[in-house]
């Protein structure tokens, strides 16, 4: 049964999606996600309830929220590989997914569209206070790493890995990772996967769209 994705490339939830199919080697269809394209963006909607990509359907199974995509994959393909067998293993790929994706993926999706505002309507208060969970997220992940692990989650490549990967690599042009030598070594490992690459070479023809400078650390 063919897979079909409903994402854009430079999306990170939707990179998140594909650097997990890459990872276990899934084919799979791309359909864009493209705002231009009205009768599209009709069909991606009636799949998708909160107008949110990625959108996996698996024959007659459509899976919304990347880290259950994720998941729904990792059973795809056998289980056990991207959530690991070990109980503990998976909780703490379960958990990095988490914490990456409400404390550093949340902020950075509410600080982005906030740039795009007609002027008037900005809001330094609410970006602020974003930047501040971003820099907390950055310290609790930096300390996590504390004990050597190789892998957001362990000597693995998880879910914890698919998260991060897109989620660091664009949240950190928000707020630099600074004096975490963990944290970049970490992201360091994650632009080298090949999973991640190919991820960034399907994003690469749309140019870069992040209204923020380039990375600094
Ligand atoms: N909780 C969702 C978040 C997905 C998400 O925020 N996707 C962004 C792209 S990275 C999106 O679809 N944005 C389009 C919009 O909000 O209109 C998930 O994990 O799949």
């Amino acid at each position: 049964m063919s897979l079909i994705l409903w994402s854009h490339p430079y999306a990170a939830y939707g990179q998140k999606a594909s650097v997990a199919l890459y990872e276990l080697g899934l084919p799979f269809e791309l359909k864009l996600v493209d705002a231009g394209d009205a009768a599209g963006m009709a069909a991606f909607r009636a799949v998708s309830p909160f107008g949110k990509m990625p959108v996996l359907i698996d024959g007659d199974r459509t899976i919304v929220e990347s880290s259950i995509v994720v998941e729904h994959l990792d059973r795809l393909a056998g289980r056990g590989r991207l959530i690991p067998h070990d109980p503990d293993a998976a909780l703490e790929a379960r958990l990095i997914d988490r914490i990456v994706d409400t404390y550093a993926g949340g902020p950075m999706n509410r600080i982005i569209p906030r740039k795009f505002r007609p002027a008037g309507n900005e809001d330094p208060y609410g970006d602020a206070q974003d930047a501040n969970i971003l820099a907390v997220a950055w310290d609790w992940l930096e300390d996590r790493l504390g004990d050597g692990r190789t892998w957001g989650a362990g000597e693995t490549f998880t879910l914890a890995d698919c998260c991060a990967a897109p989620i660091l690599t664009y949240a950190r042009r928000l707020i630099p990772f600074g004096d975490r030598p963990r944290l970049k070594a970490w992201h360091g490992r994650l632009m080298a996967r090949p999973s991640f690459r190919r991820a960034l070479e399907d994003a690469a023809p749309f140019g870069d769209l992040m209204p923020a400078p380039p990375p600094v650390d």
